[in-house]
């Protein structure tokens, strides 16, 4: 049965029946962020094709095949060095912009650009994205800055060089989610490795600034965190989501707390999205949308197909996600159509 979703458009007056189905495009993508900008929904993902996939040679770089071949990295890492970006009027109907961030862009990035996060500031958009892997000794990566003249792209690198590069409180610099707070001030959310830390940006978006306390990197990470932290503010509450299990496992889910601040002290409420082996494994890696004008929500995510293996190979789907009245999050329930 097609489930149907009755969204209003970003900024139109009338209200759009519609039927979505899950996966929401085709190919393989992880780690969706939703925003809306200029009146289209759009998603920002990372590219997630499976490096086995035939014909993937010619995409290689001369410095990316002499990364393989000394085995520095991952063989989909060699792959994952562009974003497509995908927009929406109505959250059923995409198109898609290929290629709005490529490591052709960005000088110090070679490789695995994973996890983008976008956000509008003064009539220009910017992509926070995790790059290369600093697991590696004296490698150069981590979350760095793109801009670009609108939300499609092309996003060029912003300051030159990683925002940030290195570990701080045992975060690994990946998977960024900047949030803009009811007084302008923008925060970045990132950390992979089982830790979660918060900053504040500058208000150009190009440098990490101190908080009133004199402290940088605030370290706010819940119990089960693992990566892909995300932030919403609805009624007054702060909602801080992450993902927790492992990436690949069948415990791979998404979590939440509910908190007073951009920077807690956050309250841990339980899961939103857990697996349902009827409709796929490995769901997480989250984001979420409020249609403009109403409370409904969805949550977008990436899962995996029943009965494939692959590694990388993961899909976009998105649900409903539905508050109860005292501000807590039902669990999601996971839908093919
Ligand atoms: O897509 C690469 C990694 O997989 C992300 O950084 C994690 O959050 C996980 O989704």
């Amino acid at each position: 049965m097609i489930k149907a979703f009755a969204l209003m458009a970003a900024g139109a007056m009338a209200t759009m029946p519609a039927m979505a189905e899950n996966p929401i495009v085709k190919g393989w993508y992880a780690d969706p962020e939703i925003r809306i900008f200029d009146g289209q929904y759009w998603i920002y993902p990372t590219y997630s094709d499976d490096f086995r996939t035939p014909d993937r040679s010619h995409h290689f770089t001369r410095s990316q095949l002499e990364l393989r071949k000394n085995k520095m990295v991952r063989p989909s890492y060699g792959i994952q060095t562009f974003f497509n970006a995908f927009s929406s009027p109505d959250l059923v109907h995409w198109t898609k912009h290929e290629h709005v961030l490529d490591v052709e862009n960005v000088a110090w990035a070679a490789y695995a650009v994973w996890a983008p996060s976008a956000i509008e500031q003064d009539g220009k958009y910017y992509l926070f994205f995790g790059a290369n892997d600093i697991q590696k000794d004296g490698e150069t990566g981590g979350i760095g800055v793109a801009v670009a003249d609108s939300p499609g792209g092309p996003f060029r690198d912003a300051i030159g060089h990683p925002l940030i590069d290195a570990f701080h409180n045992g975060a690994q610099p990946i998977d960024p989610f900047v949030f803009r707070d009811d007084d302008g001030q923008v925060y970045l959310y990132y950390g992979g490795w089982n830790h979660c830390n918060v900053v504040r940006l500058s208000d150009d978006l190009r440098s990490v600034e101190r908080f009133p306390d004199g402290s940088t990197y605030k370290e706010i990470t819940p119990p089960g965190y693992v990566e892909g932290s995300f932030v919403i503010k609805r009624k007054g509450v702060y909602y801080l989501m992450w993902s927790e299990g492992g990436w690949t496992g069948p415990d791979y889910s998404v979590a939440y707390a509910m908190g007073p601040s951009p920077t807690g002290p956050f309250k841990p409420m339980g899961k939103i999205l857990a697996q349902d082996f009827r409709i796929a494994r490995g769901a997480g890696h989250h984001s979420v949308v409020n249609v403009p004008g109403s409370d409904d929500w969805y949550i977008v995510y990436h899962r995996r197909p029943l009965g494939d293996d692959k590694g990388e190979h993961r899909q976009l789907a998105i649900d409903h996600m539905i508050f109860n009245a005292d501000g807590t999050i039902r669990p999601v329930k996971m839908t093919n159509k």
